[in-house]
């Protein structure tokens, strides 16, 4: 079904749905219900995918799952759920996560209102209509009035341009594009190319099958122990019994995790002191380390270096040829300026006989993909299987491929070319009635991700809700509102020490992406975010105007109820 009779609120011109929602992994699941169920709106999802899952439903690769805590990295907003739905993991593996999210999908009969194996490839505000023209690559042209994205920040591949990648006679595969039966590495040569956090899962699950692995690094990576294992039955008992406790906490956090940074400088602390507390982390596993380490540490180079000493410390203690070990030892960016990855036998693998590192500083760069392997630093490498574990054009790539265009057929993906330009990563000047769930310059990637999610969806209903008891037919952030947030999330971030990585949340790892940092750091994290979000809808939605059917174009500022 593409379309359907719909009421739009403040009334005015027919439109198919009154709300369009792209995306049915977390955001645009909760979305729906919210919408539909809580507004009883008429909404429809489009989903590329053939179910729901997003992120869950594409990321298959071997070792796939999540680097939040499970207890945490579930919706909180039904109470009965939290209590119904048990994780057997510390972090839950993919498929345990997509099982999770399909029992949601059945539990609030999300099914029927999600339209799958639809791609959205353009939209359209029409400034006489004030209705957005959603077309699909599966032919459906529907319209709404309002259009909200649930594309994750991190769901648009990125795949490098390496020269000779379509001449490999073997197979390739991105890791966010992972066949559905698996891929077998048994007796076959597999390259890997990248060292993020993906290939850090990955990468020893592969290594334990393949005859040889050759990986290919650009950049070593800081990691941390995972510490998966099975949840004690009694801690699960005792969470469920708390869980008002923790979702209060985890809104409350920085992160969206139950951390927070140690109120010290580590400057401060002696050598003797600081190493106990680092082993405690250490011993804790997950983002601890990351993001409840000493206060100074995102904004001290010298805290930072202390720090960062301890987790070099570890890698040459565990990987046996010293060679290697400081090939994969980082050296040229802060610690915690890229994305933390979690790993479980990371460094360990590198031990193995079948395991080659082939670093780009010290071998040299990948030249060119061959129709029998790779060639770096002018040895070709013979492989089967590539795997291409480069990551994603994070944040504003998936809006950037939604072709979207606002007011007077202005073009997003033009005018971010210098980068995002929104206000607080929800809604963007000159396109009226579009929501952006965990867009650019919203907390998103910086924060355990439902949290933020349930954050933006909660906000995105109250707004809707609101222009519907006060009968008005758009929302627009104002340019002025949109150029001060710009302002506010580039001078939070000067103060740290993030700019000083060639990280994706710099927009640094796709070629000839302005850098700018994309997502929003604080100053409180995500409880001062969701304040200031708070404080703004309160204040009758200041930096927004909004305007009833029929004025279009002339857009006035319409008092609050
Ligand atoms: O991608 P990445 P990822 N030639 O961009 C290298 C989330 N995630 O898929 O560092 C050679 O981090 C690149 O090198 P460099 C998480 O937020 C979540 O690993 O740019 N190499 C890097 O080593 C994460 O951060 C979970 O120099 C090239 C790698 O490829 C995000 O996904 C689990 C290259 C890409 O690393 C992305 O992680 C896993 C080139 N041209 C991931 N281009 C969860 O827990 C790039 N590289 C939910």
């Amino acid at each position: 079904m593409t379309t359907a009779q719909g009421s739009a609120p403040g009334a005015g011109a027919k439109a198919d749905f009154d709300a369009i929602i792209i995306g049915a992994g977390f955001s645009g699941m909760y979305m729906l219900h919210s919408l539909r169920d809580k507004l009883d709106m008429n909404a429809t999802v489009f989903e590329a995918g053939d179910g729901v899952g997003g992120t869950w439903y594409w990321n298959r690769y071997p070792g796939a799952r999540c680097d939040s805590d499970s207890y945490i990295y579930c919706y909180t907003f039904d109470k009965n759920l939290l209590q119904e739905w048990t994780w057997s993991e510390r972090y839950p593996e993919q498929d345990e996560i997509l099982r999770y999210l399909e029992h949601c999908a059945e539990r609030f009969d999300l099914k029927p209102d999600i339209q799958f194996g639809k791609r959205v490839v353009g939209m359209a505000f029409d400034d006489s209509t004030e209705l957005w023209t959603v077309r699909t690559d599966k032919g459906d042209v529907a319209t709404a009035r309002f259009v909200i994205t649930a594309v994750g920040a991190l769901s648009a591949a990125n795949t490098p341009p390496f020269k000779g990648l379509e001449t490999f006679k073997g197979k390739w595969y991105h890791t966010s594009q992972w066949p559905h039966d698996g891929v077998d590495f048994t007796a076959r040569r597999v390259g890997v190319i990248g060292t993020g956090a993906t290939a850090v899962q990955a990468i020893p699950e592969i290594a334990q099958q393949a005859k040889h692995l050759t990986v290919f690094q650009r950049t070593p990576a800081f990691c941390v122990p995972a510490r998966n294992g099975r949840v004690d039955p009694e801690v699960t008992k005792a969470r469920k019994a708390d869980y008002e406790g923790i979702r209060q906490r985890i809104k409350d956090s920085f992160f969206g995790f139950e951390l927070s940074f140690l109120p010290k400088a580590v400057l401060d602390t002696t050598p003797e002191e600081r190493e106990q507390e680092f082993d405690r982390m250490w011993d804790a596993g997950g983002f601890a380390f990351w993001l409840a380490n000493y206060q100074d540490m995102f904004f001290s180079k010298e805290a930072n270096d202390v720090i960062a000493d301890y987790l070099k410390r570890k890698i040459r203690s565990t990987v046996n040829d010293p060679v290697v070990a400081e090939k994969l030892t980082p050296k040229n960016y802060p610690y915690g300026t890229k994305r933390q990855p979690l790993d479980t036998n990371y460094f360990e693998t590198f031990n193995k006989k079948n395991v080659l590192l082939v670093d780009a500083s010290t071998d040299g760069p990948i030249e060119e993909i061959t129709p029998t392997g790779i060639r770096a630093g002018g040895k070709e490498h013979p492989l089967d299987i590539i795997v291409v574990a480069t990551g994603f054009d994070a944040l504003t790539g998936p809006l950037k491929k939604l072709g979207i265009k606002g007011r007077g057929g202005r073009m997003l993906a033009q005018e971010w070319e210098l980068g995002p330009q929104t206000y607080l990563g929800v809604a963007i000047a000159g396109y009226p009635n579009l929501f952006t769930i965990t867009g650019p310059q919203s907390p998103s990637v910086l924060s355990n991700m439902p949290v933020s999610i349930e954050q933006h969806v909660e906000w995105i209903t109250e707004c809707i809700a609101h222009m519907r008891r006060n009968k008005l037919s758009t929302i627009e952030a104002t340019a002025q509102a949109q150029d001060a947030w710009g302002a506010h999330v580039a001078e939070i971030v000067s103060s740290t020490l993030m700019p000083g990585a060639n990280s994706w949340y710099m927009g640094a790892n796709i070629d000839g992406k302005a850098r700018r940092f994309l997502p929003y750091l604080g100053p409180e994290g995500v409880s001062g975010y969701r304040r200031k979000c708070a404080e703004i809808a309160d204040k009758g939605y200041e930096g927004f105007v909004f305007a009833r059917q029929g004025q279009g174009g002339t857009m006035q500022p319409i008092a609050a109820e």
